[in-house]
């Protein structure tokens, strides 16, 4: 992503002080010891057969790794197992009754599950599905939010070897056929509807439409979750029949491979075409386990709540697979984080007295924006560790989230990583490493990144440039593993090496920090600006609660930068767009300061919850938005269109 005119220049982002963590963290943290790295490094790859080491085998993997010297690569090739007896019960002799789950949906609505309850669900739905004729290495398409159910099928799955396709449930009709009929599945989980801010959302009426749509036949399974009076016709079962059908029988844990598909599912679409990533049982799940033991710290007597939905690759490593596979208590909520009211999060860290909390910079920048007050009157002195994922983090929001949720002492760990990585490969290790607040960290131990230039090179400390994964990782899926999918990385040179399409910026002590997608950088006057230094710049003003900036055609500098901001709403927009030019004039220089400031309450995002830039883009170039499906808020489009200069 660098240009040679671009060589020297340090982003803002460099040489921040660095924090460390505190030493009774350190104590009790899962990974302390600092030699970690070196002896991931002296020992790799059979390093990784630490992590392998967290799960239970059927046949434990004699070898680690094949295939390093050329393709394919096979993680733990010997080894076989089951996803759903290593999360399940191999933690019945220990913990049958510690709780495996809590789900909390509206207000005053809550389950749990011990480790023996989830076991009796886990084995009665598979016994259905069984029943309903499906066999290892099928595909069976679940179409459900955040409710206990949703993990239940998918570990009923695995248990007979079958694949999940877990398809986010806020998607369309159109989205779920195109998911069904590209996967050759024929059978379908899917709910009568559910809520989303207090209003009823009519699931069951998308899943007819897209199985309409569909050639192939395809048995629906419908969940009561509304008490919705829906019609079950030809090829639908009711969920709780089923499962009451079966409730008591048990089924053996299918051995397979570590190389088998686990699961698939597509990428959240924040630039193109989705695309199908199929994770491994062996090489993903040991990547699963080891970073949420090693990053996350998470400990079998903690109770732990990742935020996401289990509908985006995030929930499926850190709410399901990781924590159940080290024997946690997960917390699981379908609700948004303003509904009732905007204190619901904190209410929730407190009544379950939550050690880890893990969510992403755009909630963070909403928590923000609604006030520490919300936080504040709740007792979160529980929390020992908080993470973010998604986005780059601005050093302002890790401040925030440190200082008023972390109680300005838990540690912070940025963890960069994709629905093709399968799992964490950047972070920093909370018992370990000291923190910059605003970088990711380094590659974990036993990886290997760059950031290189457009030939490949390595670019100096300071430069910004395209992350580049350059040793094969446990986590990678299927299509990397056989070469699918290389890119153009592969193409350009020496060895192995996987494009993530990142930009980012490494400092002397080996520091990474993200500068959002490759596909997103502007170029102004000939010099190139990442989104991320940017949009930090911005987001440093005092009334803004956060930016993004795209490039738009522009007579002399080829292209202009236009920032769309979303304000607090505290102070005059004359003067805090006076405020935004004078500080990216300040922490870049005047070629990079917006041609356009415009304001808005809100910015376009995926459902995900991750910027699209864009559309942005097609909006300050008076082009066509061409497809939005994935699209969170499509109702401000037409105010960003008016409110955009010509
Ligand atoms: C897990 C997930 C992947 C893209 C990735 C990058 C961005 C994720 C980040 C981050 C900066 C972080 N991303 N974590 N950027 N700092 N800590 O989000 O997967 O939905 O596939 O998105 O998200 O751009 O390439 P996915």
């Amino acid at each position: 992503m660098t240009g040679g005119d671009e060589a020297g220049r340090a982003t803002a982002l460099d040489d921040r002080p660095a924090i460390d963590p505190p030493a009774w963290f350190v104590e009790q943290a899962n990974v302390s010891e600092s030699s970690v790295y070196d002896r991931f490094e002296r020992e790799w790859p059979d390093c990784w057969r630490r992590a392998a080491d967290l799960l239970e085998w059927h046949e434990p993997p004699t070898d680690v790794l094949r295939g390093a010297d050329g393709l394919p690569f096979e993680w733990f090739p010997d080894g076989t197992l089951n996803a759903s007896h290593t999360c399940i019960d191999r933690h019945l002799p220990e913990r049958k009754n510690q709780l495996a789950l809590i789900w909390e949906g509206h207000v005053g609505e809550s389950r749990s599950y011990t480790y023996r309850e989830l076991y009796r669900e886990v084995n009665a739905v598979a016994a259905a599905l069984r029943g309903k004729g499906v066999e290892a290495d099928d595909v069976v398409t679940i179409y459900l939010p955040n409710v206990p159910e949703l993990p239940v099928v998918m570990l009923a799955c695995v248990r007979l070897g079958v694949i999940h396709n877990v398809v986010f449930a806020g998607f369309s009709a159109n989205a779920l056929a195109e998911r069904l009929e590209r996967t050759g599945s024929s059978l379908l989980v899917t709910c009568d509807g559910y809520y989303r801010r207090g209003s009823a959302v009519a699931q069951k009426n998308k899943a007819d439409n897209a199985r309409i749509a569909v050639e192939r036949d395809v048995d629906v399974v419908v969940l009561d979750r509304l008490g919705l009076d829906v019609h079950l016709g030809e090829g639908y079962d009711d969920y709780d029949r089923l499962r009451a059908e079966y409730d008591g029988e048990t089924v053996d844990p299918v051995p397979r491979d570590a190389t088998d598909t686990l699961f698939r599912i597509y990428t959240s679409g924040t630039t193109g075409q989705p695309k199908a990533v199929d994770h491994t049982t062996g090489g993903y799940l040991s990547h699963v386990a080891w970073t949420s033991h090693a990053v996350l710290d998470v400990k079998p007597e903690d109770t732990y709540w990742c935020s996401a939905d289990i509908g985006w690759i995030t929930g499926h490593s850190y709410i399901v697979y990781g924590p159940l596979a080290l024997g946690t208590t997960t917390v699981l909520y379908n609700g948004t984080p303003d509904h009732p009211e905007k204190d619901r999060i904190w209410e929730i860290v407190e009544e379950y007295a939550v050690d880890v909390f893990y969510t992403a910079p755009t909630a963070i920048r909403a928590f923000m924006k609604w006030g520490e007050r919300h936080p504040a009157s709740h007792d979160l002195s529980s929390l020992r560790l908080l993470g973010t994922v998604g986005e780059p983090i601005d050093e302002p929001a890790w401040r925030w989230y440190r200082e008023h949720i972390g109680g300005g002492e838990c540690p912070v760990v940025d963890t960069w990583w994709q629905t093709e990585t399968g799992a964490i490969l950047l972070s920093t290790l909370p018992g370990v490493d000291a923190m910059k607040p605003g970088a990711a960290g380094k590659p974990l131990p036993g990886i290997e990144m760059g950031v290189v230039d457009s030939a490949g090179e390595p670019v100096g400390t300071g430069n910004a440039g395209e992350l580049v994964v350059t040793r094969p990782w446990p986590g990678m899926p299927q299509s990397l593993r056989t070469g699918e999918g290389w890119g153009a990385a592969a193409a350009r040179g020496e060895g192995w090496h996987y494009s993530p399409e990142d930009g980012a910026t490494v400092d002397g002590d080996g520091y990474l920090t993200l500068l959002g997608r490759i596909d997103d950088a502007i170029n102004v006057a000939g010099r190139r600006f990442s989104t991320m230094e940017l949009e930090s710049a911005i987001a440093s003003v005092d009334g803004v609660v956060e930016a993004a900036v795209v490039g738009a055609d522009h007579a002399t500098t080829g292209t202009a930068v236009y920032a769309y901001v979303s304000p607090t709403g505290t102070c005059a927009e004359a003067d805090l767009q006076m405020r935004i030019e004078r500080a990216v004039e300040s922490a870049i220089g005047s070629v990079a300061v917006p041609e356009a400031v415009v304001f808005t309450p809100e910015l376009p995002k995926t459902r995900s919850g991750k910027v699209m830039r864009r559309l942005l883009t097609a909006v300050a170039n008076g082009e066509a938005l061409g497809d939005i499906s994935a699209l969170r808020n499509p109702e401000i489009l037409g105010e960003l269109q008016s409110a955009t200069p010509e």
